[in-house]
């Protein structure tokens, strides 16, 4: 049960239970415990409220690296053999501690990344509903039986596991990315190595913590390991050690490139990539203007536009543009923003300095562009990371502020006459994570969805391009990279398939040929 936390949480106390307190070891494999100290280098956990050092976290090094995935291969020789409901059963305990500790959790995910309490909480909802769904699948793991052609044999799939799984992930989704991924790895037999982001440390050992609990519990001791290294060097050891048999990657592009080029020199390793997206909704003449404000409204500034789903861009007929903007306006002045420990904030800081960078320079280039601001468009003049969300008007769909992917609460707003014409704007990028359609005209929205419409991993029919429902599968098209996690049949992707053929009738074509004496 979601609850609303009504005060200021303390952030000693938080701090306090989770043992981050003090200098807090960032490697944690079963086979060493936790492991920190001497002269590793030092993660400082900077709260992007203010830039105060909340806790300090001994980060990984490359020779940590070693412990860690010798045991989860060694782990994984007898996880491979538990049966598949009773590792959901695991998996089920860790969402149930993580429901137990919700409202800690959240103050630490508020910490991490700046995410308010409400928004914490509703990423860690997702975390334990992606429990409650793996438990289920644990025992749903099928695969088609078909039938032979040759009499007396029997004909079916199977899946297995791949082996070790890492895990790394971004600071946006500092729980949810991990349990995405780790939970269906897990129930398939696999074995887990996670590398956060350095940028949100505090999350993964507290979720790392929990983890342990549940696995004294269930004797699952070392199916999930914590890696976290503070520079790209030692990072780099979970894609480039052929021992790790898929590499699950949130991030950029550019990254995603490194990650699927580095993995892909060794055949029959694997890669699960879901990199940027440059999400639009179209807005048609039919549509309700109140409810598409309110979806693009938190679709732009939710999580201060730090999410891969983030709305990017608006494609609106002309015929409702002004009046569109004008009521986004409008939700926009309504929004909250300060500090995420404030239980009324809805809409936190971003996450360091180089953001509030990037949000200045996507600013000036639209200006440079032509283009206008409907609304925002200043950094806020107080202590910490904040930024006004910004609505920009007049973009020109060429443009680098419409084609590149920003990390900042910008939309820009685009015109169209034609659907054909809002299609191909809106397919005419390199990303293809979520998208979506304001409307209430059938033909228009089935266009959408044809084959002819978005060419995206997901579309959304008046709703945001956010906030993806756990029970389907997440993923996205082109430089989104393909990968699928969550729901519907995304376990598929963590599993090695074999097709069997059993000849259980004692005969066999070959009878009349050949003879034995
Ligand atoms: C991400 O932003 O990297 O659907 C993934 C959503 C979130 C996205 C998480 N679950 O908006």
């Amino acid at each position: 049960m979601t609850t609303a936390i009504k005060q200021r949480f303390d952030t000693a106390e938080v701090l306090q239970k989770f043992g981050l307190d003090q200098i807090h070891p960032g490697t944690y494999s079963s086979a060493t415990g936790w492991v920190g100290g001497d002269d590793r280098p030092v993660i400082d956990a900077e709260c992007p409220a203010d830039g105060e050092i909340v806790a300090q976290i001994s980060a990984s090094e490359e020779s940590d690296w070693e412990a860690v995935i010798a045991n989860a291969v060694a782990v994984q020789k007898k996880w491979r053999d538990v049966p598949a409901p009773r590792r959901g059963e695991f998996i089920r305990r860790i969402g149930q501690l993580i429901e137990e500790n919700h409202d800690d959790l959240a103050a630490i995910v508020a910490l991490d990344t700046g995410k308010s309490i409400a928004e914490s909480k509703s990423e860690l909802k997702e975390s334990i509903d992606m429990a409650g769904l793996a438990a289920g699948q644990s025992r749903m793991m099928y695969g088609y039986t078909q039938q032979s052609q040759r009499p007396d044999h029997r004909m079916y799939d199977q899946y297995h596991p791949l082996g070790v799984v890492g895990i790394i992930s971004a600071y946006n989704f500092p729980a949810n990315v991990w349990a995405q991924n780790g939970f269906l790895a897990a129930i398939g037999g696999n074995t887990v190595i996670w590398k956060p982001s350095p940028k949100v440390p505090l999350t993964a050992i507290a979720l790392q913590q929990l983890v342990n609990q549940a696995a004294e519990e269930f004797d699952a001791q070392g199916v999930f390991s914590l890696y976290l290294p503070a520079e790209n060097a030692a990072a780099e050891r979970v894609i480039t050690d052929l021992r790790v048999d898929l590499v699950s990657f949130t991030g950029s592009t550019q990254v995603g490139q490194l990650v699927s080029e580095t993995v892909s020199q060794t055949l029959g390793r694997r890669y699960q990539l879901e990199c940027s997206g440059n999400n639009a909704c179209i807005v048609d003449e039919t549509a309700d203007l109140e409810l598409a404000a309110r979806a693009l409204t938190f679709g732009t500034v939710g999580t201060t536009g730090q999410r891969c789903t983030s709305t990017r861009r608006v494609i609106a007929h002309v015929s409702i543009v002004d009046k569109l903007v004008e009521l986004m306006a409008e939700a926009f002045a309504q929004i909250p923003i300060g500090d995420p420990r404030d239980p009324g904030t809805m809409v936190g800081p971003l996450i360091d300095s180089s953001a509030v960078e990037d949000f200045k320079l996507v600013i000036e280039k639209a200006a440079a562009d032509g283009a206008q601001i409907a609304y925002g468009g200043n950094v806020i003049d107080r202590p910490g990371l904040y930024v006004e969300p910004t609505i920009l008007t007049g973009v020109d769909p060429k443009s680098s502020t419409a084609q590149e992917e920003t990390f900042v609460p910008i939309v820009s707003v685009l015109t169209y006459e034609t659907l054909d014409e809002a299609i191909r704007i809106h397919n005419d990028v390199a990303q293809g994570l979520a998208s979506g359609m304001h409307s209430t005209n059938l033909t228009n929205i089935e266009t959408f969805l044809s084959a002819r419409g978005s060419d995206c991993g997901i579309v959304r029919i008046n709703m945001g391009t956010t906030g993806a429902d756990i029970g389907a599968a997440f993923g996205g098209e082109k430089e989104t990279g393909g990968g699928r996690t969550a729901g519907s049949d995304s376990w598929k992707g963590f599993m090695r398939r074999q097709s069997v053929c059993v000849n259980w009738g004692g005969k066999s074509p070959w009878d009349n040929q050949i003879t034995f004496n």
